[in-house]
């Protein structure tokens, strides 16, 4: 069970974020109320937030999950591999440090971005990423491993259209994987059960699976379709801005 969330609303500056996407810029008050309502539904699934500042000498730090690994016996300040991100963990560590939670932490050459990490219950799929390098997801297996969890590497270098690992996938709990067509015959998920999102609906891969629901970018039928019929309670939250600067609904908070 989660019972806690760090989030960040954007800043007025957000559109300066990095993005591989061509979408056309986001529209500030559209993606501050998109942020409020994904908020109200991390509550409505009984999470307490935890809401830091917009920070805009980041433009990015709105996409909280980058910055950290929060596992319940392993918690770990990432260091992101984009270099207008890395001053974004230093309020993570504070807001953390704060709670009382001790942190480790990836250091240099190794570079981890939170999106990249797929918390599977004791295992963990760690993305090798344009953003995750080698080095980076040896050191976060190590510190896993100490931590009494699996981990296995999952290279998406070829993968066509995902910045993170979790662009394409989601841990639904039960055993199952939400995954998109290009990861789905990955050996390292040869052991679970694969729910496939087809390519059309792509970007609904990153869902993200808070206790008693199942969060859904809205606008994608036949995977929400597919998972009411598994039996999951969805709330389908528009995250039309945020796609805009390449970002899905789990980097928009760290649970834990
Ligand atoms: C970036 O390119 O770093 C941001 N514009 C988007 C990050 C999205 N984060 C995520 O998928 N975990």
């Amino acid at each position: 069970m989660f019972t806690q969330a760090i989030v960040r609303p954007p800043s007025k500056n957000f559109a300066d974020g990095l993005t591989r996407e061509d979408l056309g810029p986001p529209d500030f008050n559209l993606a501050l109320a998109q942020h409020a309502q994904y908020c109200a539904a991390l509550q409505r699934c009984g999470l307490q937030l935890t809401a830091l500042p917009a920070d805009p000498r980041h433009p990015d730090a709105t996409f909280v999950e980058d910055t950290a690994v929060l596992l319940p016996r392993c918690r770990v300040l990432t260091l992101p591999g984009a270099a207008s991100r890395v001053g974004e963990i230093e309020a993570i560590r504070i807001c953390l440090e704060n709670q009382g939670l001790p942190l480790q932490a990836i250091a240099a050459p190794g570079s981890v971005d939170g999106g990249d990490i797929c918390e599977a219950g004791e295992h963990v799929f760690i993305g090798v990423s344009a953003r995750t390098n080698e080095a980076g997801a040896q050191q976060l297996a190590a510190l896993l491993h100490e931590a009494g969890y699996s981990s296995s590497l999952v290279d998406i270098h070829g993968v066509d259209g995902i910045l993170h690992l979790k662009s394409g996938m989601s841990w639904l709990g039960d055993g199952r994987l939400l995954l998109i067509e290009a990861l789905a015959a990955h050996p390292a998920f040869a052991a679970y059960e694969r729910v496939l999102v087809e390519s059309d609906e792509m970007y609904a891969a990153n869902a993200v699976r808070v206790n008693d629901h199942v969060l859904i970018a809205a606008g994608y039928r036949r995977t929400a379709a597919r998972l009411r019929e598994l039996g999951y309670a969805l709330i389908e939250l528009d995250m039309s801005e945020f796609r805009k600067m390449d970002g899905g609904l789990s980097c928009l908070s760290l649970r834990y």
